[in-house]
C-alpha cells in the first residue's frame, strides 16, 4: 500500500464512521435529527490532518475523490470550514453550506471553500469527482434561492424557491485550487430533488444522476419523459395516510455537454 493509498484509507475509513446510517434521510430528518458525528480524524491517524473538518462541530460527507497528483478532494456540509485567502466563497452563506477541501498526498490542507446560499445545503454533498485537469465536481441538494451558479447555467434559479418543495439538486465544477467556480447549476422541477451521484465522462461531459418528485422535472431526449412518481415530497397523495418520501419518486439521470464556460473571483 503506498503512502497515499495508506491514507486515503485512513480517511475513508473516517467517513465511513462519520455517515451513519445511509441514504434513506430526508431533508427535514437531517435537520432536525442532528444524527451527524464529525468527521475530524485523530492526530494518530493522519498526520497534520490540517483540515478535514477542523474547527467544523457539524459534518457531514459521503465520498472523496483524487486528482491526477494524488491531491486528495473532500466535501461535506458545515457551517465552519478553515477556508484560506483565495478560496471561491470564504463565507458560509447561511444554516450549513457545502465546503470543500483540497488536502495534499502528505494530510495538509492546500485550499478550502464554502459553497452555498442562505438556505441549507444538505445530505452531503453526495459526490465529488475529479476530471483529468483537476477540475473539481460536486452534487447535491440545496433549498438556497441564491446557490451559485455560473453565466450560462442550464437552469440558473431554484425551481422550487419560496414553495413547499424548496430542494434542488445542484451540480457545481470547482477549480483544482478551489477559487474559481467553473460551472454550476440548479436541477430540479417544483417538487423536491436531490442530484447523488456525479462522474466526467471520457469527452468531459458532466454525468448526474438523483432523485425527483417534480411532475415538472427537466427532461430532453429521455427514455421517459413522464414523470411516474407520486406528488412531491411530503405530499400524502392516492388516498394514503401517511407523506411519501424520496423513495416515491423517480430517478433521473442527465448528461451536460463538457465545460467551455468559466467565471473567475471571490464570490464572498
Ligand atoms: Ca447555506
Amino acid at each position: 500500500m503506498t503512502a497515499n493509498q495508506s491514507l486515503l484509507h485512513m480517511i475513508l475509513g473516517v467517513v465511513v464512521s462519520a455517515a451513519g446510517p445511509a441514504d434513506a434521510t430526508t431533508p427535514s430528518q437531517v435537520v432536525q435529527k442532528k444524527d451527524v458525528v464529525s468527521a475530524k480524524p485523530s492526530t494518530a491517524a493522519v498526520p497534520s490532518p490540517t483540515g478535514v473538518t477542523s474547527g467544523t462541530p457539524f459534518a457531514r460527507t459521503h465520498n472523496v475523490a483524487l486528482d491526477p497528483q494524488g491531491n486528495i478532494f473532500i466535501a461535506f456540509q458545515a457551517h465552519e470550514c478553515p477556508v484560506m485567502a483565495g478560496a471561491f466563497q470564504r463565507k458560509c452563506g447561511g444554516q450549513d453550506d457545502y465546503a470543500v477541501e483540497k488536502i495534499s498526498p502528505n494530510g495538509g490542507l492546500l485550499a478550502a471553500t464554502f459553497l452555498g446560499g442562505r438556505g441549507i445545503e444538505i445530505n452531503g454533498p453526495d459526490h465529488v469527482a475529479v476530471d483529468r485537469s483537476g477540475n473539481v465536481m460536486i452534487v447535491g441538494c440545496s433549498s438556497s434561492p441564491d446557490y451559485p451558479v455560473t453565466s450560462g447555467a442550464l437552469q440558473p434559479s431554484n425551481g422550487g424557491a419560496g414553495g413547499k418543495y424548496p430542494f434542488d439538486g445542484v451540480v457545481s465544477v470547482l477549480s483544482n485550487d478551489l477559487s474559481t467556480l467553473v460551472y454550476s447549476s440548479y436541477i430540479g422541477g417544483s417538487g423536491d430533488e436531490m442530484a447523488r451521484a456525479c462522474a466526467f465522462g471520457p469527452d468531459g461531459s458532466l454525468c448526474l444522476g438523483g432523485v425527483t418528485t417534480s411532475r415538472d422535472f427537466l427532461t430532453k431526449n429521455a427514455y421517459q419523459s413522464q414523470y411516474a412518481g407520486d406528488p412531491g415530497f411530503g405530499s400524502i397523495p392516492n388516498g394514503g395516510s401517511a407523506p411519501v418520501g424520496w423513495g416515491n419518486g423517480d430517478c433521473w439521470v442527465a448528461k451536460f455537454r463538457p465545460l467551455v464556460t468559466k467565471n473567475s473571483g471571490e464570490r464572498r
